[in-house]
């Protein structure tokens, strides 16, 4: 260990606890060799809920090669786009490398001493409930077993909440009313032997990429039929058999009109029902009376003749697997949506059986592994609530004679607390609730309010770290070590393969070193994250006599080296398979659920806002957003807006407009698209301060929950659109890391190779956005009659910066331009802004492993009379590495080809 980094705080042989920092405690320093990181590491992605298995060949430095592992069940070999340029954000751009005490630069000693104390002071004069943590779905979960166990069994109060709340906190509510327990009934293998995938609010295409290709591969073998539940038309949709565009929040009416009629075909299954499911009295009375095709229908909005035919389609096929996600969980009925889904799939006897069950598809890559802890305010630990004698057994396996008897403050009634001064501590790790959260506008006031805020995060800057006493530095992906359970409960490694940068370390390390300086140092002395996974497995095993399906038993004892070479298992072999559910009398439960009354448009604000995500963007970006190849697919935040609205509303397509609703307003860029329900419009969830000065769709949801799960109706709010005009409007590429925010009404940053592109508009004068170029020599051209000013700065024969601003004109592509970053010698005819020959505009990027355009595309298919995927794939390459493109292509080739027809009668 060199001497000098040492003296900066980082492994330190004189921090007492825990740690001794040499790589077999599971924390791998810069100082540290490193010949284990020399052959392909196996890990899991950092992404989503798939749970994609990678194998990461580091190449030196801060480089690492990425690959599909072909062994690991999820994917086998398979990754989609943002798997597959991992690489391209473990560089050290933007990263967090030390605590940071408001904006001092601190050792780790200082911070987790001023943490520990500020935390026992608060708890010491105003009792435990005055602090809380708000955790992730995106920390290991040996990590979250820390947490959970500081927190309830410690600190003594369930003021423990997570972001999966507003993820799948709906799902967890429905699956413990019907089934007794928090129990995903299936596994992606049931995929494989469906004869019928429904997708209810979820853009698996999108959201789920290697399981949509999975259904693609069930389809094209074995004529698997997809059925679509989406008030919008996605890429999902694509060549699927059925699309229902359903007025959103109608489900519960979709559901109960799906049991009415499988109750009259005969499809239900009495014997299931009488042997293995209890109904509440009344239940199938009501089911019977008013769910009729032309009601349902109606209620939701779609052709009969279409629903009827997903009926008869449901009806007749017994291996039906029916997935849902946000578009079911994110509402204020979340809840009662799920039990619907459920109770079809109860009355049918489809659960439990190869290729039939109901299929809740988790989000993020451990909110699975988050459940199993019991990281949710509203549960104890391993899939235990707060009965009397759960407590009592979850205290005695600590050894914590305060452990919290009482659940704690859900995610957005927590932020209220804070807001209204009864919480005084906050440690937020792994999230950014002041983009994420609805009425994120409130959560920052509270965030501001609250008298002491710490957050863990891997990046320096963030929206919500702007407001933190403390930051941490977290260990990231690529470093950190443990396990992860994704969707279908297969629990996977996440293992390191590059060295610790700078103080970084990993979350679990940083809460045990503040456990043990207020106070619990024998309780928090784990060295190796080993050593906590056994203890969560034995904590799922503790007197666990059947009643739990949750038991790790088996891997309560595994030593370090077993845990480092563990392959990933599914635990919950096929849970149900005999009919015996997890309620004290081993039967499930129908549920009596009502679809809600949907609220008419309102005067002023007629429209409905529905949000969520992009194929090739992760969450608050600060993972994506550094990737130059990711950033092509969706460069700015977009408002979709059916062409209908707009037309009355004035709006045309790439218009910028402000979205309102009665919590805030943000800008957007207007997309016209025909795939929107007449009525309601639909923004991305990505973007933050950080990155742009519009597009904040956080501010605008209501921070209405559902009142079993506490989950945010995030998909429909009240809004309305207005366009906004602007003056002039441009671009801005800037050389390096360059995270200056130009100041103008619009301005978007994305990665590019070399550097950053910003697209600009705004109103008055644009000399402003010269504020933001660097010194060097100065090119410039004008043209009045265009309104167009073209300045570029070139250093050292390079170019440093180029900004090109038009009152009235078009802007040349940016493509050359980027380009030129590269370049060893420019000169002025930069400015002309195309290289040598005809340059052809490529269109926004379809296929980002090739970099393939829209209108490269559509200029494939007609001029070589392309008439399939495979066909394009071959001309030029598009989609034939990760896929996540091809729902895309699929939907430009129906349209060219459309097109192609009218235009040749
Ligand atoms: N590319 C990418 N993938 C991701 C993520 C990401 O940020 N980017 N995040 C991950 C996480 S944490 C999550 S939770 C998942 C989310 O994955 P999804 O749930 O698939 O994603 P969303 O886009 O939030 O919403 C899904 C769909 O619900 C629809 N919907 C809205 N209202 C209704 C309704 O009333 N009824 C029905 N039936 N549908 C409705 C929306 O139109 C939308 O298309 O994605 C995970 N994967
Ligand atoms: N309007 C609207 N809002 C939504 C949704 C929606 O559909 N609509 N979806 C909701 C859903 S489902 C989700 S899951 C949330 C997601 O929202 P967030 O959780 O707020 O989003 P992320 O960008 O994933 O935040 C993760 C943070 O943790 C950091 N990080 C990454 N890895 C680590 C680590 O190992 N340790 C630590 N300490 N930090 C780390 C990242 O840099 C980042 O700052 O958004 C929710 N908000
Ligand atoms: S589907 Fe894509 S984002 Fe999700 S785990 Fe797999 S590679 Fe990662
Ligand atoms: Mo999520």
């Amino acid at each position: 260990m060199r001497a000098g980094h040492s003296a900066e705080g980082g492994c330190r042989a004189d921090l007492p606890v825990a740690f001794s920092g040499d790589g077999a405690n599971g924390c791998v320093t810069d100082d540290d060799a490193l010949p284990a990181f020399l052959g392909p590491i196996r890990t899991t992605c950092a992404y989503c809920g798939v749970g994609c298995g990678i194998t990461a060949t580091p190449t030196g430095g801060r480089s690492v090669m990425i690959a599909g592992d072909a062994d690991h069940p999820a994917n086998r070999g398979r990754l989609c786009s943002k798997g597959t340029h991992l690489g391209e954000t473990v560089d050290l751009t933007g990263r967090l490398l030390h605590p940071m005490i408001g904006q001092k630069r601190a050792n780790w000693g200082r911070a987790l001493n001023l943490v520990a104390r500020r935390f026992r002071e608060t708890i010491e004069r105003h009792g435990p409930d005055s602090v809380a943590f708000y955790v992730s779905g995106q920390l290991l979960t040996e990590d979250y077993y820390i947490a959970n166990k500081l927190m309830k069994g410690f600190i003594g109060s369930a003021n423990i909440d997570t972001n999966s709340r507003l993820c799948m906190s709906s799902a967890v509510a429905g699956h413990n009313r019907a089934f007794g327990e928090d129990i995903v009934p299936a596994s992606y293998d049931d995929l494989d032997v469906a004869d019928l995938i429904v997708l209810v609010g979820s853009n698996t295409a999108w959201c789920h990429p290697i399981v949509y290709q999975r259904i693609q591969a069930a389809r094209a073998k074995r004529g698997t039929r997809l059925v679509v539940i989406d008030p919008r038309r996605t890429e999902s949709c694509e060549g699927a058999d059925i699309h229902l565009p359903i007025r959103p929040g109608s489900d519960v009416a979709l559901m109960k009109g799906l049991l009415a009629w499988c109750d009259e075909a005969g499809v239900t299954d009495p014997d299931f029902l009488a042997r293995h499911v209890q109904a509440p009295d009344g239940f199938w009375d009501d089911a019977r009376s008013g769910h009729d095709l032309w009601s349902t229908a109606r209620a939701c909005d779609v052709p009969p003749a279409l629903l009827q035919q997903f009926f008869e389609l449901f009806a007749r096929t017994p291996r039906t697997m029916t997935l849902f996600s946000q578009g079911i969980n994110q509402s204020i009925r979340g809840t009662d949506q799920v039990n619907s889904i459920i109770n079809v799939h109860l009355a049918t006897g489809r659960i439990g059986q190869p290729g039939a069950a109901p299929f809740s598809i988790t989000g993020q890559p451990n909110a699975m592994g988050g459940r199993e802890v019991g990281g949710l305010a509203s549960t104890l630990a391993a899939h235990m609530d707060f009965a009397p004698e759960n407590v009592a057994r979850v205290r005695r396996f600590w050894g914590a004679p305060f452990t919290a008897t009482k659940p704690g403050l859900k995610a957005v009634d927590l932020f209220r607390s804070i807001a209204e001064g009864r919480v005084k501590a906050l440690w937020v790790m792994a999230t950014n609730p002041a983009v994420s959260l609805p009425d994120a506008a409130r959560v920052r006031e509270a965030l501001a309010a609250c008298p002491f805020v710490v957050v863990s995060d891997v990046i320096a800057n963030t929206d919500t770290s702007a407001h933190a006493h403390v930051r941490l530095p977290a260990a990231a992906w690529g470093e950190k070590d443990g396990t992860v359970t994704n969707s279908d409960r297969t629990i996977s490694r996440q293992r390191p393969f590059m060295a610790l940068p700078g103080d970084a370390r990993p979350d679990w390390w940083i809460m045990a070193e503040v456990a043990a300086r207020m106070g619990w140092r024998s309780d928090f002395s784990y060295r190796h994250p080993a050593e906590i996974w056994r203890e969560h497995a034995r904590l799922t095993a503790y007197q666990n006599d059947g009643q739990r399906l949750l038991n790790l038993h088996d891997y309560a004892s595994i030593g370090n080296e077993a845990y480092d070479n563990m392959q990933p298992f599914r635990w919950g072999d096929r849970p149900f398979a005999d009919g015996r559910f997890s309620t004290p009398d081993g039967r499930a439960r129908l549920v009596q659920v009502d679809q809600m009354e949907l609220q008419a448009p309102l005067k002023d604000w007629p429209l409905t806002l529905n949000t969520g995500r992009y194929r090739d963007h992760w969450h608050t970006m600060t993972r994506t957003g550094l990737s130059p190849k990711l950033a092509r697919h969706r460069e700015e935040p977009l408002v979709e807006v059916h062409p209908q609205d707009a037309a009355a509303l004035g709006l045309a397509q790439g218009d910028l407009a402000r979205v309102a609703t009665a919590q805030g307003d943000s800008l957007f860029r207007v997309r016209l698209e025909e795939g929107q329900r007449v009525g309601e419009i639909f923004t991305p969830i990505h973007w933050t301060d950080q990155l742009s000065t519009g597009g904040r769709t956080g501010l605008l949801p209501r921070p209405l929950v559902d009142p079993h799960s506490g989950q945010p109706g995030f998909k429909s709010t009240p809004a309305r659109l207005q366009k906004i005009a602007t003056e002039w409007k441009g671009f801005l590429i800037l050389r390096g890391e360059h995270p200056a925010q130009p100041r103008c009404l619009w301005a978007t940053r994305v990665a590019v190779p070399g550097g950053a592109l910003y697209e600009v508009a705004g109103n008055g004068d644009p000399a402003r956005l010269e504020e933001c170029l660097p010194a060097g020599d100065r090119v410039e051209a004008v043209d009045l009659t265009r309104g167009t000013r073209r300045v570029a700065i070139i250093r050292d024969g390079r170019l440093a910066a180029v900004l090109i601003v038009t009152r009235s004109g078009i802007l040349p592509s940016r493509d050359w331009l980027i380009g030129q970053l590269q370049a060893q010698h420019v000169g002025a005819s930069v400015l002309a802004a195309r290289g040598p020959g005809r340059q052809q505009d490529k269109g926004a990027t379809i296929c980002v492993c090739f970099d393939i355009g829209l209108n490269q595309i559509i200029a494939a298919i007609r001029d070589q009379d392309l008439i399939s995927v495979p066909a394009i794939g071959e001309a030029l390459g598009a989609g034939t590495n990760c896929g996540s493109c091809r729902p895309a292509i699929a939907s430009i080739l129906a349209q060219t080809t459309q097109e192609l027809v009218h235009a040749a009668e």
